[in-house]
């Protein structure tokens, strides 16, 4: 296609749609040029480094946001084209950390004990022009999906009895600065312990420990260690313990 253009410096004008437009000076000399693709391309694919709900939830809370964190600063733009849940769900976008975490805070709660999916198709581009990388293998282009059910109504807990005596939800916010909500559920009265791990398994706190009454129970962690002191940015454990029964999830403080 450059056959017939003279040598000398020109400048070339790359408009693909879903990627920002990019311009780049070229030297030409006699003879034939090869041209690479990959030279043209943006930045460095974004992988996601975190999310929530993660393919692994099954009682996400109804009154959670889906939060999304990626390797690279993402732009608002095409992220918000790329992005959708189904059932289709009316909500609100906002980035923290310098576009690089999302939040997905949908106007209405989720439905109990309902199965959805959020996507964000190989559109998403970084603020650089790098390709979204969604399943991790190094190769941008491809999207990052992520199917997680709802947990269920109380009523329906109690409902299947012996199913499951006691429920521990996704902290909210999650990720947090600096203080987080953890809440649990109770059918009859127990003693509980709640204790947050590092992921060496040495125990950061005790938030909870005691005999407890049947019920949802709420919890606040201001991200301290049982010395008082605040503990760094990373992924901690949250284990709540009854009788011989015990539930661990996962929580994200990013400072
Ligand atoms: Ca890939």
């Amino acid at each position: 296609m450059f056959d017939s253009i003279r040598a000398g410096s020109h400048t070339l004008s790359f408009e693909t749609p879903n990627y920002t437009p990019r311009t780049q000076q070229m030297n030409l000399t006699a003879g034939s040029t090869t041209f690479v693709d990959g030279s043209f391309e943006g930045g460095t694919a974004a992988k996601v480094t975190y999310a929530s709900p993660s393919s692994r939830d099954t009682l996400f809370a109804v009154s959670q946001w889906v939060a999304v964190n990626f390797s690279q600063s993402m732009d608002t733009s095409s992220f918000r084209q790329s992005f959708s849940i189904s059932p289709a769900l009316a909500g609100t976008i906002t980035w923290y950390n310098g576009q690089t975490l999302v939040w997905f805070k949908p106007s209405q709660p989720f439905q109990y004990g309902t199965w959805y999916t959020y996507r964000i198709d190989g559109t998403a581009r970084t603020t650089s022009g790098g390709p979204l990388d969604g399943n991790g293998d190094g190769t941008g282009g491809d999207a990052y999906s992520v199917t997680f059910r709802t947990e269920q109504s109380v009523t329906s807990v109690r409902d299947a009895g012996a199913l499951r005596a006691f429920a521990l939800y996704q902290n909210f916010p999650n990720p947090f600065n600096p203080t987080t909500v953890i809440s649990y559920q109770i059918i009859d009265q127990d003693v509980v312990t709640l204790k947050v791990f590092d992921l060496l398994g040495r125990e950061v706190v005790t938030l909870v420990d005691g005999v407890q009454a049947a019920g949802q129970h709420v919890v606040r962690w201001d991200g301290r260690n049982y010395r008082g002191e605040s503990v760094s940015s990373g992924v901690y454990l949250y284990q709540l313990r009854a009788r011989s029964s015990v539930l661990t999830r996962e929580m994200v403080l990013l400072k």
